[in-house]
């Protein structure tokens, strides 16, 4: 596949090969290992977007901790647990099927080595289209190309970087929520979210733009195609028993996901995009 002169290809002899964009609006970094985004850098004002674990592997023995995870064709922990964890799309080569230069910036569009897997019945095409601009564009794109309908869901699982999560704010977000660090209850969105433990929340909102407020800047996050927006920070104790964090990882990031997790269903040629912008 022909690059654009604004990507290059970055290969070495022990990780997986990466794209690296540099255009006129960005410097971003994609390894084909997942088609997975492991940084976005506006040149506007020269900050990393994305959070990036200072040990994380990017030599396709294991799934990239932080960046955009994709996650696909399941979300979390499939029912039979024997099948991995955010669906098995995170862990294929993936390679590009289209990459072009335009006037709003570059565009990437990537898909895996395969859709099919233990654990989904669909028959499906998958394919990531990447907007790499002012702004950072993710598209995961869903097409039904079997005869009868499926169920899925999805997540893009963005690591975003922040000074201190304890002094970290989010805005946007209301209605009730399911707290997975107690036991999937019920609970209410908080007036002021703010982070002082381990939080894993899935939103039950399709809430349009969630924002990042550090003292310092803040990041917004606009969503479409999504049925809920994923809130994660592991804290001390889950990341001490994560082999890809360090210790005091959890200070510096913050996940922020666009997701289904409520089971679209997708009849035979339809199409669904799920969407995140990064701003
Ligand atoms: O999106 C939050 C979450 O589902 C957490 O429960 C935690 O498992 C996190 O994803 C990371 O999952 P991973 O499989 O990448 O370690």
């Amino acid at each position: 596949m022909q690059l654009s002169p604004s990507v290059s290809l970055e290969s070495s002899p022990s990780l997986v090969d990466c794209l690296e964009v540099n255009n006129a609006f960005a410097f971003a970094k994609i390894s084909l290992f997942g088609g997975h985004i492991i940084s976005f850098c506006p040149k506007s004002d020269q900050r990393e977007r994305l959070w990036l674990s200072d040990k994380t592997r990017l030599d396709g023995s294991k799934a990239i901790r932080g960046g955009v995870p994709i996650c696909w064709p399941w979300f979390g922990h499939h029912v039979d647990s024997q099948f991995p964890a955010h669906g098995y799309v995170r862990e294929q080569l993936w390679h590009v099927t289209r990459c072009e230069d335009t006037g709003a910036g570059t565009e990437i569009t990537l898909a895996p080595e395969t859709c099919v897997g233990d654990g989904f019945d669909g028959l499906a095409a998958l394919r990531l289209k990447i907007i790499v601009g002012q702004q950072l564009k993710i598209e995961l794109i869903t097409e039904n190309i079997g005869n009868s309908s499926f169920s899925y869901n999805a997540a893009l699982h963005s690591y975003f970087s922040v000074d201190d999560i304890q002094r970290t704010r989010l805005s946007g977000l209301s209605g009730k929520y399911i707290d997975k660090v107690a036991q999937r209850t019920i609970a209410t969105t908080p007036e002021t979210y703010i982070f002082s433990t381990e939080t894993d929340r899935i939103h039950l909102v399709a809430a349009p733009q969630v924002t990042i407020e550090v003292p310092a800047y803040s990041i917004p996050i606009y969503s479409e195609g999504h049925d809920s927006v994923v809130v994660w920070n592991p804290w001390i104790e889950k990341s001490a028993g994560m082999s890809d964090m360090t210790k005091q990882g959890y200070l510096n990031l913050l996940c922020v996901e666009t997701a289904i997790t409520q089971d679209k269903i997708l009849a035979a040629g339809e199409v669904h995009r799920l969407v995140q912008t990064i701003g």
